[in-house]
C-alpha cells in the first residue's frame, strides 16, 4: 500500500484538531499512535501511557500562530510523526514541546524535523530540542524553525538519545502543538482566464473546420 493510501485510509476527523477554520490537514500518521510513517526508522519504543500515544492531543494551526494546551503526543524514542497538508505550507514552523518541569534538564528531548512533497522523500529542515527552545514559563518549550521552500508533508523523528547522551527520556519528544504557514493558492487573474477561454475557443473552431 502506498503511503498516500495509508494516509487516506487512516484519515479520521476526530484524530486531530485544526486551528484554522478551513481544515487543510488531510492526514496524520505516527509510529506510536498509528500504523507507521514514511519516516519510520529501524526501531522505536513508545510511551506506556496510552494518552501520550493519542495524536488527537496535537493542536495544528495553519496560520503561523498557535498555542499549546498542555496535553501532548509523545513521539516515542526513535519514533516518528508525519502530517499531510493541503494546501502546502512554508516556514517558519513552530513546534511546542512539553517538559515535566520548566526547562527540565533530566528529560532532555530532541527531534529532527523534515519536509516532503510526496510523503516518500524527506528533506531535513532542522532540529528542535527542549533545552534551547523558548520556555513559556509553565511547561511548554516553543521552537520556531525557518526554512526555504514549500512542502505538503511535515515530518518529525525523535533523536533524543543520540542528541542528548545519557538523557533519562523514556518516550521521546512530546508534541503539544504545531503551527505552519499555509501557502494560499494564487487565483488566476481574469485576463489569464479570458486567454484560456480564447485558446479553448480557437481549438474548438479548428476542430469544426477539420470535420
Ligand atoms: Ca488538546
Ligand atoms: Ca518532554
Ligand atoms: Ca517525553
Ligand atoms: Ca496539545
Amino acid at each position: 500500500m502506498s503511503l498516500k493510501a495509508i494516509f487516506l485510509s487512516a484519515l479520521t476527523a476526530s484524530a486531530f484538531m485544526t486551528g484554522a477554520a478551513s481544515a487543510a490537514v488531510i492526514g496524520i500518521e505516527s509510529d506510536c499512535g498509528g500504523t507507521g510513517t514514511g519516516l519510520t526508522g529501524s526501531s522505536f519504543s513508545c510511551s506506556s501511557d496510552a494518552n501520550r500515544n493519542d495524536t488527537g492531543n496535537i493542536e495544528i494551526f495553519e496560520d503561523g500562530t498557535g498555542a499549546g494546551d498542555d496535553d501532548f503526543f509523545s513521539l516515542g524514542l526513535g519514533g516518528t510523526l508525519v502530517v499531510e497538508f493541503d494546501p502546502t505550507f512554508q516556514g517558519p514552523a513552530i513546534v511546542i514541546e512539553i517538559t515535566n518541569a520548566s526547562g527540565s534538564a533530566q528529560h532532555q528531548e530532541a527531534v529532527e524535523i523534515f519536509g516532503s512533497n510526496d510523503g516518500i522523500t524527506f528533506t531535513s529542515l532542522g532540529i528542535a530540542d527542549n533545552q534551547s527552545g523558548v520556555n513559556d514559563g509553565t511547561r511548554g518549550v516553543s521552537t520556531s524553525l525557518s526554512f526555504a521552500g514549500t512542502f505538503a508533508f511535515l515530518g518529525f523523528r525523535d533523536i533524543s538519545q543520540s542528541f542528548f547522551a545519557g538523557t533519562s527520556s523514556t518516550d521521546g519528544f512530546d508534541i503539544d502543538a504545531i503551527s505552519v504557514n499555509s501557502v494560499t493558492p494564487v487565483p488566476l487573474p481574469a485576463s489569464a482566464l479570458l486567454l484560456l477561454a480564447g485558446v479553448g475557443g480557437l481549438g474548438a473552431l479548428r476542430a469544426r473546420r477539420k470535420s
